[in-house]
């Protein structure tokens, strides 16, 4: 079949460019057929074969490649510098792997023996923690204790034996760099197949980023976040699980950061079937809509997608559904705040006089750092600058190239309702970029959507056949128009 050619050359290709930057990801492939009852060795299953484990998509993530050195799975990872485009135009300096941040995602099998070469191209020491994973300690990556950490330039070898099977992750074991970006998604798959089998299979890895309006790089000193991710994309430039209706459907999450994330889905109930440990025993899986996936933690939730429609699969922390937070914020839409922060001394917990929780120092410290924070809104409402709210004179310098800036609807008497405005000129209409993260997965949305989707959020789509096959048939296309990878000599698949 040349769905199966398609995935190897692909995965051939991948190794090759893996060096440069992409390799591939899951939306170049058809995972809906190329994928699907395909044995990780390569054999082709038949579509319904129990004993062959599906690949799990991690959108917006490539897949890493490996190639077989007798009975060792070899991968290749590079800690490096990456450019992320966590948003349409917002491109930021991340540190992660391979080109990305999350990094690619490894699939493995239970009771594989893989062997993980990591060279640092970083800056600096860095070192590969597997998180979970019982393995000797000499591998653990833990550095300074199990390892010396790898210096700049340097190689580590990592070679162990998987017995476990669930949701893993790795990650620097460097605390700063883990804020930098760099995790990536490690999925073992399990030796006889979870029951009930899993139609669809997803991953998404939550991330957050402090990082000011016109500067690049995050701030891994702040404990504010301002940019909140899946898969590296913020909202409305994440990509929509697609689904057919009926389907059985798992979403592994993963979370790395300074925050717990309660991840809520519209539309249906499910249940958590594993946590970072692995698979759970049935007989604890209770119904719910709501998951809190606390840092460091993975959690797989399944569910039949019976009730068609674009469901929402969100963080429900507020601010966590948003872009950008930040007090250039208030300049725009507040008037007259009252100062929070302290000096930069004492906001980062250098007292100057009395003890951390007096009345002078308890309230504000460590506030000084933050997004947003140096100023407090006031209990009553100040009047924006223009007299008409509808005619915002702010508004027209803010416009992006592509965005459908229109004017957001807000009563006559705005001004005097205290607390205008919330949402008014942060989300809406007015701030819809259809077309800037136009692709298959969004096909047929509701139009101006994306005006209110951002941060951590994405779409469940469950999808009536015709509509489910007519963007698997946009994805085919997308793929066919992209030009051939070649393959790289010395780049050889074996099957085991
Ligand atoms: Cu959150």
């Amino acid at each position: 079949m040349s769905s199966r050619r398609d995935f190897l050359r692909n995965i051939l290709a991948g190794a090759g460019a893996m060096a440069s930057a992409r390799v591939l990801s899951a939306q170049e492939m058809d995972m809906s057929q190329g994928m699907q009852g395909m044995k990780m060795n390569g054999k082709k299953q038949p579509e319904h074969g129990h004993s062959s484990p599906m690949l799990v998509e991690t959108p917006d993530v490539a897949h890493l490649p490996w190639r077989m050195d007798g009975n060792v799975k070899e991968f290749h990872l590079i800690a490096e510098p990456v450019k992320q485009e966590i948003f349409p135009g917002r491109i930021v300096d991340l540190w992660g792997y391979n080109g990305s941040a999350p990094g690619p995602t490894i699939q493995v099998n239970q009771g594989d023996r893989v062997r993980i070469i990591v060279d640092n191209h970083l800056p600096e020491a860095t070192s590969m923690h597997w998180h979970g994973f019982e393995i000797p300690n000499e591998m653990d990556g833990a550095p300074g204790s199990s390892q010396d950490p790898i210096p700049p330039g340097g190689r580590f070898v990592y070679e162990f034996m998987l017995h476990q099977e669930g949701t893993y992750f790795y990650h620097s074991h460097m605390a700063m760099q883990e804020m930098m970006g760099m995790i990536g998604a490690f999925i073992m798959h399990p030796r006889e197949l979870y029951k009930p089998r899993a139609d669809k299979d997803f991953a998404i890895i939550m991330q957050e980023y402090a990082i000011l309006p016109n500067i690049k790089v995050p701030n891994s000193m702040n404990m504010e976040f301002n940019w909140l991710t899946f898969n590296g994309k913020a909202g409305p430039a994440t990509t929509p699980l697609i689904v057919r209706h009926g389907e059985r459907v798992r979403i592994r999450l993963i979370n790395l950061g300074m925050d717990h994330h309660p991840i809520h889905l519209h539309g249906h109930q499910f249940v958590v079937t594993g946590t970072e440990g692995g698979r759970q025993p049935q007989s604890t899986w209770g119904p719910g809509n709501t998951v809190l996936v606390g840092v460091a933690q993975s959690r797989d939730l399944e569910f039949v997608a019976s009730n068609p429609g674009d469901w929402m699969l969100h963080c429900h922390l507020p601010h966590h559904m948003m872009n950008q937070m930040s007090s250039m914020v208030g300049p725009m839409s507040r008037r007259n705040g009252m100062p929070a922060g302290l000096d930069m001394e004492r906001g980062m917990g250098m007292l100057r006089q009395g003890s951390a929780t007096s009345e002078e120092n308890g309230p504000s410290l460590g506030r000084g750092l933050g997004v947003g924070s140096t100023a407090e809104q006031t209990t009553s409402n100040s009047p924006l600058k223009p007299a008409n709210p509808t005619q915002h004179q702010d508004m027209p310098d803010m416009q992006h190239q592509g965005m459908q800036m229109g004017k957001p609807e807000v009563s006559k008497d705005a001004n005097s309702v205290p607390g205008f405005p919330q949402d008014a000129f942060m989300e809406g209409p007015m701030m819809a970029m259809d077309q800037m993260v136009d692709k298959p997965e969004n096909f047929g949305l509701r139009p101006g959507w994306s005006g209110f989707m951002a941060g951590m959020m994405t779409f469940v789509r469950v999808l009536p056949p015709d509509k489910y096959d007519q963007i698997i048939e946009l994805r085919k296309k997308q793929e066919g128009n992209k030009p051939m990878k070649m393959e790289m000599p010395g780049m050889e698949h074996k099957h085991e």
